[in-house]
């Protein structure tokens, strides 16, 4: 019996090892940026730093920091910006369009890292700046981690607050030391506002990766609410409940839904898109008000029921999409919301 037990076991620890270092493995690339939030013409520095934590089934053989800039250029292809790796000297490649300095440090134990500092307002750029590691795994086979940091601008009015200080200093209407300090007071209240809005955003939402200029936002609780409260829960995040626009985008929406919700409710997830006029009437966007453009229902949907006016997909059915009444919650099927961030304003 206990030579029996002894391989068993070992099976179980040595899949439970494998799984979990799998599972450790993807979050050991992690890539950061401060500030996230950029005013432009008033933020000075910007600092990127890609990490990697080496785990006991790898080796890390390079680290490459690459930056697509705009939406239009994100998902066409990121551009290089730095590389660094065990065998051969740094490729710093674009350092003299750029601007930055940079640091790193490789090793075989332990946190590896490249940084990348820009000190100049002028050569700071809003965009998605993406870390690759490239690991060998225990068997020696390549693979390459990746995780993408944001960089965005501030809100409209933010951004004109700061337009407007920086044209009253081209006309002088300031003293140096005024600007200076007016300048360090906004800059510091944007700061802690940004800070505070990214610590309640990343308590209240997932966020996803980015699919097409966009990132999508999970809610973590279960709402039990309208499309209309949906959507002010969105905006208060400058984001939009999710207008799903096309089969790729339903799939890779369909894709990190799945990841991140468990499998013991089944799940609605509200997305955007209402109808007003009735059991046959058309489903609209709640914000031009004009019919969807792509829709895939579930077999049996939409549901001829007056009540059943908002539209979620629903795990039930493979995440595709059903039509839903948002003002019931029944228990085994709670209700949370999606909102779709820009990149890019
Ligand atoms: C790497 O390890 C350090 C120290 O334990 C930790 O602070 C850091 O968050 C880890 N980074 C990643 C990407 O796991
Ligand atoms: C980048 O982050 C890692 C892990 O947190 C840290 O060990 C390293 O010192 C950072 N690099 C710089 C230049 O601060
Ligand atoms: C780099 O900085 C210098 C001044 O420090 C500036 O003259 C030059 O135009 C900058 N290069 C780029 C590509 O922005
Ligand atoms: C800022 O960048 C310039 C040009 O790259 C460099 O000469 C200077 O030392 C940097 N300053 C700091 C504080 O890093
Ligand atoms: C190593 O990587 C290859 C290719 O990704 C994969 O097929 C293999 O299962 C991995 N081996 C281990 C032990 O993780
Ligand atoms: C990407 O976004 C654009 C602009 O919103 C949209 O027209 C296009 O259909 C989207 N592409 C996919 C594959 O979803
Ligand atoms: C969901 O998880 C799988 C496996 O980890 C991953 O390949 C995929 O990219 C994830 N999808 C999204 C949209 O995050
Ligand atoms: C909806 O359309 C069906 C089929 O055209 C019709 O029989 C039904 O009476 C309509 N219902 C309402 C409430 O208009
Ligand atoms: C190696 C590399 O990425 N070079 C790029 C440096 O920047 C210029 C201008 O931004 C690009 O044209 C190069 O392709």
């Amino acid at each position: 019996m206990k030579l029996n037990s002894v391989p068993v076991s070992s099976i179980l620890i040595v899949c439970y090892y494998l799984m979990l270092s799998h599972s450790v493995l993807a979050q050991n690339a992690l890539v950061t940026a401060e500030p996230r939030s950029i005013l432009k013409g008033l933020t000075e520095s910007l600092f990127i730093n890609c990490t990697f934590n080496k785990s006991d089934d790898s080796s890390l053989v390079s680290l490459k920091l690459s930056r697509a800039l705009s939406s239009e250029t994100i998902g066409q292809g990121y551009e290089e910006l730095a590389s660094v790796n065990s065998f051969s000297a740094p490729s710093l490649g674009n350092q003299s369009h750029e601007n930055f300095t940079a640091a790193w440090s490789l090793t075989t134990t332990g946190t590896s890292f490249l940084t990348l500092t820009w000190n100049r307002s002028l050569d700071i750029k809003q965009g998605a700046y993406k870390c690759d590691a490239e690991v060998l795994n225990i068997t020696g086979q390549p693979y390459v981690v990746s995780n993408t940091a944001y960089v965005s601008g501030v809100s409209q009015e933010s951004q004109m607050l700061v337009d407007e200080i920086l044209t009253l200093r081209e006309e002088n209407k300031f003293r140096d030391a005024e600007f200076q300090s007016f300048k360090e007071l906004v800059s510091s209240f944007i700061a802690s506002w940004n800070r505070k809005m990214n610590q309640i955003q990343s308590s209240i939402f997932i966020e996803s990766l980015e699919f097409n200029g966009s990132i999508y936002q999970l809610s973590r609780a279960n709402v039990f609410d309208n499309t209309g409260i949906a959507k002010a829960v969105c905006e208060i995040f400058e984001s939009r409940l999710t207008e799903i626009e096309s089969s790729e985008e339903l799939e890779f929406v369909q894709g990190f839904v799945k990841n991140n919700t468990d499998m013991f409710y089944s799940y609605y997830i509200v997305i955007g898109g209402i109808n007003e006029g009735g059991v046959n009437g058309t489903w609209v966007s709640p914000y031009s008000n004009s019919p969807l453009g792509y829709l895939k229902w579930a077999a049996g949907y939409p549901a001829k029921n007056t009540y059943d006016t908002c539209l979620a997909l629903w795990a039930a059915v493979g995440w595709d999409m059903v039509n839903v009444n948002c003002f019931t919650e029944p228990v085994d099927a709670p209700k949370k919301i999606l909102c779709k961030h820009p990149v890019q304003k």
